[in-house]
């Protein structure tokens, strides 16, 4: 592996190999991520790399895009029959573009959103004012209800009669819960405003059958192609029949300049991967995977955000125990667990703190780990929090996480 690499760079080929080598034997439990596919590493390691394509299949600012056509138009048929979409976009580098791309394709500086707050598990994008969607428009946000920890969609309606928003945005990165879709497309349609749906989380889930979609409900469906869709790093966006040329001509040439065809390419390789009955059974593992952790953590005295979880994640609020999100975060670490701290609703501590972490299944589910491997990632979890200050007792979860790994290794011919 990486023998090219290895002549021509040494300093990079160390990096490379030590990457492999933490991916390998940590318990990777960031939400966001997962394995991909030998074939998606491949394609995205191909010559198509070396190609630039402005423009759409048969519509492009360059010659010799004969074979890119072919990739992006077999991207694009894969996506919307995958989701059922009436059409897609598959363009777009990154979730952050994708969200971009459908915002100022009907939308002006200035005009109003109203999207899930971040720090009540919804995303930069969604219109916090550090990003350009804050930046941009009038960005008001909605949130969950202290009592349940689930979004009050009575408060949300209330706001967006009083504020008449021009979009509606659903989506979150660390809410663990179904969404009602028909509620918001009701609420959407009694104040005459878009509804968006940021899919990236649970869009393997939908595509494996395994949480409802959001596509029949919405005006437009953005996504990221890697986190529970295991595919390569990037984004995408699906919308009806009478959206697609705005937004095509927003990404590029609005946006974006040349397409990542090498990206792009994989994508196709990903959502082929995705119609395969296996897939299916991969997100409903995700699913359970994460309930069977959830109960184990709720046994064990663990304050879960809204109860427990309906998707891929869990947020565990930290602060019974006596811990913020980032000293848990570290603990973790230590113990051969990789999460990120996050903040959780109504937080008391700063972003850079926080009060809790979250804890996703898709990378270890694709490892092949099940609920089983899960009741044992709960007892590491809670041997950590309970010895934190008995290095030997971390140092035997350490091995014990280590074990975990052995017994279920990543990428084996690498
Ligand atoms: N950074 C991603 C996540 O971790 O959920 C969202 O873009």
């Amino acid at each position: 592996m990486y023998d090219e690499v290895r002549k021509t760079d040494p300093a990079i080929a160390e990096i490379l190999d030590q990457e492999l080598d933490r991916q390998r034997s940590q318990l990777e439990m960031i939400a966001s991520e997962n394995f991909t596919s030998r074939a998606v590493m491949e394609t995205m390691g191909s010559t198509l790399t070396n190609k630039y394509a402005e423009g759409y299949p048969g519509k492009r600012y360059y010659g010799g895009c004969v074979h890119v056509d072919e990739a992006e138009s077999l991207a694009k048929k894969r996506a919307m029959a995958l989701f059922g979409a009436e059409r897609a976009n598959v363009q777009p580098h990154s979730g952050s573009t994708a969200n971009m791309t459908a915002y100022l394709a009907f939308l002006k500086p200035g005009d109003k959103i109203l999207g899930l707050s971040l720090s009540h598990g919804g995303h930069l994008t969604h219109g916090h004012p550090v990003n350009f969607s804050g930046l941009l428009f009038e960005a008001l946000h909605y949130e969950v209800s202290p009592g349940t920890e689930t979004i009050d969609y009575d408060k949300l309606r209330d706001q967006a009669l009083a504020e008449r928003p021009r979009m509606i945005v659903g989506g979150a990165s660390a809410y663990p819960r179904f969404w009602d879709y028909e509620k918001l497309r009701s609420i959407a349609d009694e104040v005459d405003a878009m509804l968006l749906f940021d899919m990236a989380h649970i869009a393997g889930l939908v595509a494996g059958g395994a949480h409802p979609s959001p596509v029949p409900h919405c005006d437009v469906v953005t996504s990221t192609t890697h986190k529970t869709l295991r595919g390569p790093r990037g984004g995408l966006v699906l919308s009806r029949k009478e959206h697609f040329k705005a937004i095509n001509k927003m990404n590029f040439p609005g946006i974006q300049g040349g397409p990542l065809m090498h990206v792009i390419a994989a994508k196709a390789v990903c959502f082929r991967e995705c119609m395969q009955d296996d897939f299916k059974d991969y997100a409903k593992a995700m699913v359970a995977n994460a309930a069977a952790l959830g109960e184990a953590l709720l046994e064990r005295g663990f304050h879960l955000v809204s109860g427990g979880t309906d998707n891929h994640l869990l947020l565990v609020n930290v602060t019974n125990k006596g811990l913020t999100g980032k000293d848990m975060e570290a603990l973790l670490e230590h113990v051969g667990i990789t999460c990120n701290k996050n903040t959780v609703p109504f937080d008391q501590e700063s972003p850079f703190v926080t009060s809790g972490v979250r804890l996703g299944t898709p990378a270890l589910t694709t490892r092949g780990m099940g609920v089983n491997e899960m009741a044992r990632i709960a007892s590491i979890i809670d041997g950590a929090v309970q010895n934190r200050e008995d290095e030997e007792a971390l140092n035997g979860l350490r091995k014990q996480a280590e074990e975990l790994c052995r017994e279920f290794p990543l990428y084996p011919g690498m």
